[in-house]
């Protein structure tokens, strides 16, 4: 339990062995971890498994936020969205499914997964505020994409300004976000997750007897040391955590391996790695709180360091 290691006043960095309690929370299920450093402070953009699962499957009725500044102290900071946000065009009460927020020029933009209303296939909408915890609104009233496919969104601007926004499960997309964050030129480009150069080799088959990508979803594109990262689940289910790096946003990607897995106690991972004062963290998340299945999931954290030359090293999961 995070609250008796409660130290009050601390600003640095607590060491490992204090943090690592994994799952880091306790107090809900919170599947689908995007975190974001701004200032001193460590945002963590979460979705949330109801307590209790109906027809066995993925519950999921609103998004919440957490923050931490010494990963050791995770702050509930409220529930900002819930499908309500997005009443003008998401199926209500169910399916709030993956997201990430980032802000820019002071309004925090959240990219969220939600069914359309009266279909069965996902789109992805945006909802801006003023603070990382709300108000948020939906200010376009409709999904930025939608389609088969189309969840999991991963948002990324690059030092000359633009921005993209990747997503796509078994398929991967990406546009290019416009300065408003809120719309996007041109067309949606597709990136091709049967390439082994790219993704890696995967060596199961779909029913119909095509090869199954090794790319999976729950893309996590980020830019360190003038390199782009994309990290996912990958491999099938359960799945693991790869990613694959490129020179430039749009790629085109090399594959890199694994990093962590194969998902612990659940049947999906999904997450992304951070720096935040210096240390870099993976976030993911795991079925152990709850123990097992894969509708009850909860955010983990490992501390890792990558390698010289940029690499990420195979990273062990830890529990308390
Ligand atoms: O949380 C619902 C779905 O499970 C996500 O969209 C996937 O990435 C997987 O984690």
């Amino acid at each position: 339990n995070m609250k008796g290691l409660l130290l009050t006043g601390i600003t640095t960095l607590a060491p490992l062995s204090i943090w690592a309690q994994n799952p880091i929370i306790h107090d809900r299920y919170t599947p689908d971890p995007a975190p974001y450093v701004h200032g001193d402070t460590l945002y963590l953009f979460v979705d949330h498994d109801e307590k209790v699962t109906e027809n066995n499957y993925f519950t999921m009725k609103d998004w919440l936020l957490y923050s931490t500044v010494d990963m050791v102290n995770w702050t509930y900071r409220g529930t900002p969205i819930t499908s309500k946000t997005f009443s003008s065009w998401a199926k209500q009460d169910n399916d709030c499914w993956a997201s990430q927020c980032i802000e820019r020029n002071g309004k925090w933009y959240w990219y969220c997964t939600a069914t359309i209303k009266g279909q069965s296939y996902p789109g992805i909408g945006v909802a801006v505020a003023d603070n990382p915890a709300g108000p948020y609104k939906d200010p376009i009233k409709k999904p930025l994409v939608k389609g088969w496919f189309k969840i999991d969104p991963s948002v990324f601007i690059d030092d000359n300004g633009q921005a993209y926004l990747y997503y796509g499960n078994n398929m991967l997309w990406y546009v290019k976000l416009n300065k408003n964050m809120t719309s996007f030129t041109g067309n949606e480009v597709e990136v091709k997750t049967k390439d082994e150069t790219a993704f890696g080799p995967y060596k199961g088959y779909n029913d119909d007897g095509t090869p199954k990508t090794n790319f999976e979803e729950a893309s996590w594109i980020y830019k360190r040391n003038g390199k782009y990262y994309l990290e996912y689940a990958a491999g099938g289910v359960p799945e693991h955590w790869a990613y694959s790096t490129a020179d430039k946003a749009t790629g085109p990607w090399t594959y890199q391996g694994k990093i962590l897995g194969q998902a612990d106690n659940s049947f999906t991972i999904h997450g992304g790695s951070v720096e935040f004062k210096g240390h870099h963290y993976m976030f993911y998340h795991n079925g152990k709180l709850s123990g097992g299945g894969g509708y009850k999931r909860s955010t983990c954290v490992e501390e890792f360091t990558p390698n010289e030359d940029g690499t990420i090293p195979s990273i062990k999961f830890t529990t308390a």
